[in-house]
């Protein structure tokens, strides 16, 4: 009997431990590191590694696709303008167009923005939440990361950090960065300085406006989708996704600027 091909528990965690560490440790220096992978978040991720940038998504659960997976009220469908048709063509997305609105499963959809995400290039770490930021000279400059078991157990362990050029807050409706950014750093680039707070539904001006709010909310630091919203007082839209994948596009169109 060869023992050499027998399977073995311990070559197992090590091919496991060895492989995933190697990953990590290759990427603590990013150009992009986006918080949230949602589908502004995995839109975002997509285009910038197309456009050359190290990126990679730090999602809190185990899964990413953040709150597309249940569609409308459940429903597993999700709804897109015609200007967004382009991004779910360029994910490989089926849709249909019923009347005037363009609808896709919302299934399909989350299962085929990470499949080109991870084809692109960009790293996922899944099961790891982003607590706080580091800022050096008034600008962003990562990440502080610790496990989501240790928050969950609220377990006193310290975090490591991830340096990035640029930070993504693509939370959804809490803009958990921009709230964590603000309040070491005192203001953000909003209006009034703070985090604004979403407003109620109003989908038509909410999808418009989600995408000229996808800025740099500070020097290091831009916003992308439902957090957006949320940082520049816009409404919500319900299950209409249109606005959130155009926004993770336009965010990595301003940030592939900024890093030629
Ligand atoms: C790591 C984190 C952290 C953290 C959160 O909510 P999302 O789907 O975000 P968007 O903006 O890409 O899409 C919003 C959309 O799903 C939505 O909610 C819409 C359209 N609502 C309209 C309405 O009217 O309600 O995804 C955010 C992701 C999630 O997966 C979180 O787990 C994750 O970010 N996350 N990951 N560290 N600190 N905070």
């Amino acid at each position: 009997m060869n023992l050499g091909k027998m399977i073995s528990e311990t070559k197992i965690t090590r091919v496991i431990v060895e492989n995933a560490v190697k990953d990590f440790l290759d990427s603590l220096e990013l150009d992009v590191a986006i918080v949230g992978g949602g589908p502004s978040g995995l839109v975002a991720a997509r285009y910038l590694a197309d456009g050359k940038a190290k990126v990679a998504i730090f999602e809190r659960k185990l899964s990413v696709g953040g709150g597309m997976w249940g569609g409308g009220m459940l429903f597993p469908r999700i709804v897109v303008e015609e200007n967004a048709v382009q991004i779910l063509e360029e994910f490989g997305i089926k849709y249909k167009k019923d009347g005037d609105q363009f609808i896709a499963n919302s299934i399909e959809s989350v299962a085929k923005l990470a499949s080109m995400v991870i084809d692109s290039g960009a790293r996922i770490f899944n099961g790891i939440s982003v607590e706080d930021v580091m800022i050096r000279r008034d600008k962003i400059t990562g990440v502080v990361v610790n496990w989501t078991a240790v928050e969950i157990a609220g377990l006193h362990v310290d975090p490591l950090a991830i340096s990035s050029k640029f930070v993504i807050d693509a939370t959804g409706h809490d803009a958990e960065i921009c709230k964590v950014a603000q309040k070491k750093v005192g203001k953000l680039n909003t209006p009034s300085g703070q985090i604004e707070g979403e407003r109620s539904m109003w989908a038509e001006k909410s999808e418009r406006l989600v995408v000229e709010n996808t800025k740099e909310v500070y020097p290091g630091l831009f916003v992308a989708g439902m957090a957006a919203n949320a940082v520049f007082a816009a409404p919500r839209m319900g299950p209409i996704f249109g606005g959130m994948l155009l926004s993770g596009k336009r965010a990595a169109e301003l940030i592939l600027e900024r890093l030629i």
